[in-house]
């Protein structure tokens, strides 16, 4: 009897301790869990940290215009949308590694440099295009220096200089299995048509020229310099980058041209991501096809007196709508550092030189 009380007694302190180690399991577990999807949301730097000083650093720039009204109402709003608790704020943290139609979305982390290397041919021939025309030929230097050392390193590499100034480009020492071909264009006059002449310049090129020497092109701005390893991983059929200032925005909110009478016209149920047209990339005959519709969809608008929003970016959107690019560039590809969210990047890649515009388009 006194054993079977004693043993009743023993099972009670038993199941005690049970419940006991389950409540301290379970109350530990939960702040493990809270802390842990903490840090996947918000990574381990203490963001709004990060984010108040770099708009501060912005907003203190000499070259930040803004009165001192402007700036308050800008760090009112900063404040509402940096809210790491907000709704939006978790949404951009998680950044997008694939698109809704499968195609990677490039970042630091996602791919196997030397994997990748091994899958292209050791005599793969890569074209870079870049337009250096008027004050713009001052870019070229650094462009072309900073590609020496960043882009498709040990690679053989075209760079195709547009310019009005064959006498002005200046001449940089070359890897070997690397050249540089100078194409002499016109001056335009107006900066959108510039810009806008890439377009018909590229495919006219794609089609007489980049065939026989190239098999992928990369076409770019040259105000801009490479800072970080840009390689084969950028290489695909038809390859977009996601624009720097909006890449974290909801769809309704990005830029894309909203009048229906222009042919870039992207209605709101349209569009997925919003791309910058300093960077794009592909196959030879991808670049022909996507430069020689947004010419063709360029000179239509001119002939009926309408300009797209941001002229062959519009038009670069409009095209990426239809054909789905089947690669995407995180924007460390193309960044800039009056871009906020700076943080989200692990590398930046490639970066906008700040410059005076107008003095440079003067
Ligand atoms: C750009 C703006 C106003 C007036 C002229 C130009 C311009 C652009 C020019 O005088 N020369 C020139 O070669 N361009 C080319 O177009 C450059 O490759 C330049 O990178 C590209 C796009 O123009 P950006 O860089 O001024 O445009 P954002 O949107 O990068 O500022
Ligand atoms: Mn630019």
């Amino acid at each position: 009897m006194r054993t079977l009380q004693s043993c009743m007694g023993c099972q009670y302190r038993k199941l005690l301790g049970l419940l006991l180690f389950y409540i301290i399991a379970s109350v530990i577990s939960w702040h493990l869990i809270k802390l842990i999807s903490r840090m996947a949301l918000y990574g381990e730097c203490p963001v709004n940290a990060t984010w108040v000083r770099e708009i501060s650093e912005l907003l203190e720039r000499p070259s930040c215009n803004l009165d001192e009204p402007q700036k308050n109402k800008m760090l009112a709003h900063c404040k509402i949308t940096m809210d790491p608790n907000s709704q939006t704020v978790r949404m951009m943290r998680s950044l997008p590694v694939l698109t809704p139609w499968l195609a990677p979305i490039i970042w630091e982390g996602t791919f196997d440099t030397k994997l990748l290397n091994s899958q292209f041919k050791p005599d793969l021939q890569v074209g870079l295009t870049v337009f250096a025309v008027k004050k713009y030929v001052q870019f070229l230097q650094n462009f072309l220096l900073s590609a020496e050392e960043h882009f498709m390193v040990g690679r053989k590499v075209h760079y195709y200089i547009f310019t009005d100034q064959p006498k002005k480009i200046p001449t940089i020492p070359l890897h070997h299995g690397r050249s540089a071909h100078i194409l002499e264009i016109p001056a335009h006059q107006p900066w959108q048509e510039i810009s806008m002449y890439r377009m018909e310049a590229l495919s006219m090129m794609a089609k007489h020229r980049f065939y026989n020497e190239v098999q992928y092109l990369v076409c770019v701005d040259v105000d801009m310099v490479f800072n970080d390893h840009v390689g084969v991983e950028i290489l695909g059929e038809l390859v977009a980058t996601l624009h720097p200032g909006y890449f974290t925005m909801p769809r309704y909110s990005l830029p894309y041209e909203h009048r229906p009478s222009s042919l870039a016209y992207i209605s709101p149920a349209e569009g997925d991501f919003y791309y910058m047209g300093a960077i794009f990339a592909g196959t030879v005959a991808q670049i022909y096809q996507l430069t020689y519709a947004c010419n063709r969809a360029i000179i239509a608008d001119k002939s009926k007196g309408i300009e797209a929003v941001w002229h062959d970016e519009s038009h670069l959107n409009r095209y990426l709508v239809r054909h789905k690019p089947t690669k995407v560039l995180s924007p460390e590809y193309m960044w800039d550092v009056y871009m906020l969210h700076g943080d989200l990047l692990k590398k930046k890649r490639f970066l906008a030189v700040t410059k005076d515009h107008e003095e440079i388009r003067s």
